[in-house]
C-alpha cells in the first residue's frame, strides 16, 4: 500500500537530480526490468546444464523454481513431505485454508510459465477476473484504473482458493514436458554439506525420503531454499561451517489475526445477492482497509472458485468471529471515514442465514521477517546457494503480495540464468550473491513499505533498532498518496500498478504524480 522511505529517499534524489522534466518522466514511467525479463520466463536454455538442481519445499515458490530450474538443468530433484499424497489437504502450510488475493504479476508470470494457465486454472474451477479488489481505504474507494486500457477492460488475474490454486498449480507442473527431468521426492531436506573440492559451494544435499532412508545428492549444480516460514537455509548453512551474520534475520511482530471464512454458495442463492453488478467480474467485489490508527484490520469479501465465496477478515485484537452469529457484529463495529455499504451487509446477511455453515479458519499471523542474505560479505554464501519466497522474505500477508513476490524471485533467477555464457557447466563463484542482490533491489520496497505501514498501529511491535515513530514520513506520504489516487486518475493508475508489482515503486515519484500527492492534503 505504501512506498519505502529509503527509497523514496533515494529515487528522489535521483529524479530531481535529472530534473531536465523529460528524462525524470521517462526514467520513473519506463517498464521495470522484470516486467521486460518476463519474455524469457519459461524459455528453455539451449544446452541444459549437467549437474542436478535441488528444489527444497514443494509449495508454490518451489512450483515455480522447479518449472523454472527445468528449463535450466539436467535434473530437478523436487523434495517435500507432502508431495507424497497430492491429494490430501496440506498440514504444513498455515495458511493453506487462508483467503488470498493474487495480484497481477503472479498471473502474468504464470502465462508464461505455463501457456495453457488459463484454461487450466478455469477447469479446476478457478475464475479469471479483472485484478481489481475494490479497495476502500477507511471506506473511501481507491478507483483501479480501468480508464487505462482497451475497452476499459483491466488485466486479469486469477480468483479461487489457495488450495485449488495450489492442486492445480502442481498438476500444470507434473503435465509440463519439462516435467520428465524432474524427480518427485517426497521427503525432507535435512542438510547440506560444502563441497570437498571447492569450499565456496555445496557439494551435496541429504534428505531423509518418505520411507525413511536418508539419501545424499552429490552432483549440486544449484540448491533453492523453498521452506517457506521455516526459512531452513539459514540453519543448514551454519551447520554445514558457512559463516553467517549473527543479525542476518530480522523481523517483527504485526500482531494480526486473520479469519477466514468460507461459504457454500448455490447459484440459487447467489442470484438473490445484491452485488452491484459492475463488482461481479473481480476479485472482490469490496475491500476496506481500516486506518491504522484503528489497528491493523480489515475486511474482504471474495467470489472464489466453483461455488464458493470466502469472507476475510483480519484484526490486530483477539476479536474475529469464530460462529456466524458474530459475524454482523463484528462488521458492524468497522470505524472509518465512511461505513460499509448496506449492500454489503445484505449479502454478509444473507450468506450466513441461507448457505450451510461456513468453515471458519481463524489464525494468529506469525512475526514477519526477512533474511538478509544480500547483506553478507562477499564470498560468504556458497556460489550455489538461493532462497525463494518466504524463506527469504515473508510479508505481512494482508497486502496479498506472497505469490506475486515468488514470480519475481522466479523471474529474476531465471534471467540469471540466461544471462549465463550457453555453454557453462558450473555457476559462476558471484551466482548467489547476483541473485540476492538483484532481487533485493527488487523486493526490499516491499519490506520498507509494508513494515512501515504496520508501524502506525498501536499493537505492533517493531523490529530491533527502530521504533513505532520509524518511518513516519513515509505514513505522511502514503496517506497524501492514497486519498490523491482518490482524487486524480494518474495517481490512481501508478497506485495500482505499483500494488500489483507490474511497475517500481518510482512510478509514483514522476514529476505529474509527485506533485499532486505532494499538493493534496491527507483526508485520512
Ligand atoms: C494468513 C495468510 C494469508 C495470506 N494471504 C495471501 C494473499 O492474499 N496473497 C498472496 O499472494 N499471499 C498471501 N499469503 C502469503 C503466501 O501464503 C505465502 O507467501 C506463500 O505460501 C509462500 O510460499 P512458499 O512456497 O515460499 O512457502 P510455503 O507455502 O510456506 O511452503 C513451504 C513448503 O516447504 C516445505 N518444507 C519445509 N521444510 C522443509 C524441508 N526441510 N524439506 C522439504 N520441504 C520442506 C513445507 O512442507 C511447505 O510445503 C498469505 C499468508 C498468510 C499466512
Ligand atoms: C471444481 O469444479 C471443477 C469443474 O467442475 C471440478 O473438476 C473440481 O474438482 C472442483 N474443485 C473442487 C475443489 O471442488
Ligand atoms: C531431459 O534430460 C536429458 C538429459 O539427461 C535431455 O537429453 C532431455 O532433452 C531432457 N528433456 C527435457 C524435456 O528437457
Ligand atoms: C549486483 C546486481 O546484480 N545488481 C543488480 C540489482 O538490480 C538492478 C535492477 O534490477 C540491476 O540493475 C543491478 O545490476
Amino acid at each position: 500500500m505504501g512506498i519505502s522511505h529509503s527509497s523514496i529517499f533515494l529515487s528522489s534524489t535521483a529524479c530531481v537530480l535529472l530534473v531536465s522534466g523529460i528524462g525524470w518522466q521517462r526514467l520513473c514511467t519506463s517498464a521495470p526490468e522484470w516486467i521486460k525479463e518476463l519474455d524469457m520466463l519459461g524459455q528453455p536454455r539451449q544446452k541444459k546444464l549437467e549437474k542436478s538442481a535441488v528444489v527444497c519445499g514443494g509449495s508454490i515458490a518451489g512450483i515455480l523454481v522447479a518449472r523454472v530450474l527445468a528449463d535450466h538443468f539436467d535434473r530437478v530433484i523436487f523434495v517435500d513431505p507432502e508431495l507424497n499424497d497430492i491429494g490430501k489437504p496440506k498440514t504444513r502450510i498455515m495458511q493453506y485454508n487462508a483467503a488470498h488475493i493474487l495480484l497481477s504479476l503472479f498471473t502474468e508470470g504464470a502465462r508464461r510459465l505455463w501457456p495453457n494457465f488459463d484454461i487450466e486454472l478455469q477447469a479446476a474451477g478457478g475464475r479469471l477476473v479483472a485484478a481489481d479488489y475494490h479497495l476502500h481505504y477507511s471506506g473511501i474507494t481507491v478507483p483501479a484504473p480501468y480508464w487505462n486500457y482497451p475497452g476499459g477492460s483491466l488485466p486479469s488475474t486469477l480468483a479461487t482458493r489457495r488450495s485449488t490454486a495450489q492442486n492445480a498449480l502442481y498438476a500444470l507442473l507434473m503435465q509440463h514436458p519439462a516435467a520428465t527431468n524432474i524427480t518427485v521426492w517426497p521427503g525432507t531436506v535435512r542438510g547440506v554439506e560444502a563441497s570437498d573440492n571447492d569450499e565456496g559451494s555445496v557439494g551435496s544435499v541429504s534428505i531423509r525420503k518418505f520411507d525413511g532412508t536418508q539419501v545424499a545428492v552429490n552432483d549440486i549444480g544449484l540448491v533453492v531454499d523453498c521452506t517457506g516460514t521455516t526459512q531452513a537455509g539459514i540453519k543448514w548453512l551454519e551447520a554445514a561451517g558457512f559463516l553467517l551474520p549473527p543479525n542476518i534475520r530480522c523481523s517483527y511482530k504485526p500482531n494480526i489475526r486473520y479469519a477466514t471464512l468460507c461459504f457454500s454458495v448455490s447459484s440459487e442463492i447467489e442470484s438473490t445477492l445484491p452485488i452491484p453488478h459492475s463488482r461481479l467480474n473481480a476479485i472482490s467485489p469490496h475491500a476496506n482497509v481500516d486506518h491504522f490508527d484503528h489497528g491493523l484490520s480489515g475486511t474482504v469479501l471474495m467470489k472464489t472458485d466453483n461455488n464458493t465465496m470466502q469472507l476475510l477478515l483480519y484484526s490486530s485484537e483477539d476479536n474475529l468471529p469464530r460462529r456466524v452469529s458474530e459475524v454482523i457484529p463484528f462488521l458492524s463495529a468497522t470505524q472509518g471515514h465512511a461505513p460499509l455499504p448496506s449492500w454489503f451487509f445484505e449479502v454478509v446477511e444473507i450468506l450466513c442465514e441461507r448457505c450451510p455453515e461456513p468453515s471458519f479458519d481463524n489464525i494468529k499471523i506469525p512475526d514477519q521477517s526477512y533474511v538478509r542474505y544480500h547483506s553478507v560479505p562477499g564470498g560468504t554464501l556458497p556460489s550455489n546457494f538461493i532462497a525463494v519466497g518466504d524463506s527469504n522474505l515473508q510479508l505481512n500477508p494482508v497486502y496479498g503480495q506472497g505469490f506475486a513476490k515468488a514470480m519475481l524471485n522466479a523471474i529474476t533467477l531465471n534471467s540469471l540464468l540466461h544471462s549465463l555464457d550457453s555453454g557453462v557447466q558450473t555457476l559462476p563463484q558471484d551466482f548467489s550473491a547476483r541473485y540476492f542482490k538483484t532481487n533485493a533491489s527488487r523486493t526490499e520496497g516491499l519490506w520498507d513499505a509494508t513494515r512501515l505501514h504496520d508501524y502506525g498501529a498501536l499493537t505492533c511491535e517493531p523490529m530491533t533498532g527502530e521504533s513505532r515513530d520509524t518511518g513516519r514520513l513515509v505514513r505522511w506520504f502514503e496517506l497524501k498518496l492514497i486519498t490523491a489516487a482518490t482524487k486524480y486518475k494518474d495517481v490512481a493508475a501508478a497506485l495500482w500498478r505499483v500494488r500489483h508489482l507490474i511497475a517500481a515503486e518510482n512510478a509514483l515519484l514522476t514529476p505529474r504524480v509527485l506533485w499532486k500527492v505532494l499538493w493534496t492534503g491527507s483526508q485520512f
